[in-house]
C-alpha cells in the first residue's frame, strides 16, 4: 500500500524556492548496491568496517582494502540508476533551486541525470594517491595490488572518505550552507548515524526548514522530523513528484512512473 502525502506537505513543496536532499544507501538499495548498516543485507553485517574503511585498516593491508573496494566498484558499475534516482533527477528540474547532498559513492545520481550533485564520501570510481590525495586516472599496467601512484610511487586507493577522515572542505560547506538555507529538507535512505551528513537535518530544522524523512525504518532522524514518508525510496519519490507536480513537462517521466 502506498503511503499518501500530507497536502501541508504538497503545499511546502510546491511553493518552495530551496529544497535540499540528502541521500544515504537506501536509495541504491533498489539498484542492488548493498547497504551498510542493515542486519543481514548491509556490507558492515559481513565486513568489518574497522578493517576495511579507515586509513589504518588500508596501512594494515592495503591488498585486502583495494580488493574490497575493486569488488564493489564493479557492482556499482553494473547497476543501474532506479525509479528514486530518477524522481530525484526530476525533481531538481521542478524547484527553482535544488541541491542533491549524498553521502553514496556509487555515482548512480548522475548517471540518473542529477546536475548538481555534491558528494560527501567522494566517489568509488574514481582513485586517488594515498600519500597526497592527487586524482589519477591512468597507471602502468602492473600485477602490484594495490597499484602505485605514477608520480610519487605510494599506494593508489578509491577516492572516497574513510572514518575519522575530513569530508572534502567544499563538498561540507555548500551542504551545510543548503540546509541553512533550504525551506524544504529531505533525508532519504540514509541511518542518520554517520557524523557529519547525520547534523544536515537538524542544521536545517534549526533554520526553520520543513524537514522530511523517506526510508522504511525509523532512524535517530524521525522523531525530529515534520513528516515520516514511510517505505522505499523508488517508490515513495516518484509518488511524491507525481502528486507535488501532476503535470511536470518533462520528457522522460514516463520511465519513472510506470
Ligand atoms: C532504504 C531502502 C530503500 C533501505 N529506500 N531507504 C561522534 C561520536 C563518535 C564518532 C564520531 C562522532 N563524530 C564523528 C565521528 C566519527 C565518524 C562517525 O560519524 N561515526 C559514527 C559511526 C558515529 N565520522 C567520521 O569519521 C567522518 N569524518 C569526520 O567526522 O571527520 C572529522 C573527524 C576526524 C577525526 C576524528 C573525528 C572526527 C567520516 C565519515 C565517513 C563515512 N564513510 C563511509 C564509507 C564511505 C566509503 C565506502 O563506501 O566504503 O560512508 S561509512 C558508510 O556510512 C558510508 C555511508 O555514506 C555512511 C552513511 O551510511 P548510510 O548511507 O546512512 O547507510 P546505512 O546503511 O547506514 O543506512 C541505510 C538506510 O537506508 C537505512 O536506514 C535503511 O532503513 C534505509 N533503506 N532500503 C529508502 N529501498
Amino acid at each position: 500500500m502506498q503511503e499518501s502525502i500530507p497536502d501541508a506537505l504538497i503545499d511546502a513543496l510546491r511553493t518552495a524556492r530551496k529544497v535540499a536532499v540528502l541521500t544515504g544507501a537506501g536509495v541504491s538499495a533498489e539498484s542492488g548496491v548493498p547497504t551498510f548498516r542493515e542486519a543481514q543485507t548491509g556490507l558492515w553485517a559481513q565486513y568489518d568496517p574497522q578493517e576495511l574503511a579507515t586509513p589504518s585498516a588500508f596501512r594494515r593491508n592495503p591488498r585486502l582494502v583495494w580488493e574490497w573496494y575493486a569488488w564493489r566498484r564493479d557492482l556499482v558499475t553494473q547497476a543501474q540508476p532506479n525509479p528514486g534516482h530518477l524522481a530525484l533527477a526530476l525533481m531538481e528540474q521542478l524547484v527553482p533551486e535544488f541541491t542533491l547532498i549524498t553521502q553514496n559513492v556509487d555515482g548512480l545520481h548522475a548517471r540518473a541525470g542529477s546536475q548538481h550533485v555534491v558528494e560527501l564520501h567522494g566517489n568509488i570510481l574514481r582513485t586517488k594517491c594515498s600519500a597526497d590525495s592527487r586524482l589519477v586516472t591512468d597507471w602502468p599496467p602492473t600485477d602490484e595490488v594495490p597499484p602505485r601512484c605514477p608520480h610519487c610511487g605510494s599506494y593508489l586507493r578509491p577516492d572516497v572518505v574513510w572514518f575519522g577522515e575530513n569530508l572534502p572542505y567544499e563538498a561540507l560547506a555548500t551542504a551545510v550552507a543548503d540546509a541553512r538555507a533550504c525551506d524544504v529538507f529531505l533525508a532519504v535512505g540514509t541511518s542518520a548515524i554517520v557524523q557529519p551528513a547525520a547534523s544536515l537535518p537538524l542544521e536545517a530544522l534549526q533554520a526553520g526548514a520543513i524537514t522530511v524523512e523517506i526510508n522504511p525504518q525509523t532512524t535517530p532522524l524521525s522523531r525530529h522530523v515534520a513528516f515520516v514518508l514511510t517505505g522505499p525510496a523508488g517508490e515513495i519519490l516518484p509518488q511524491l513528484v507525481q502528486t507535488v507536480w501532476p503535470e511536470a513537462p518533462v520528457s522522460g517521466a514516463a520511465e519513472i512512473f510506470t
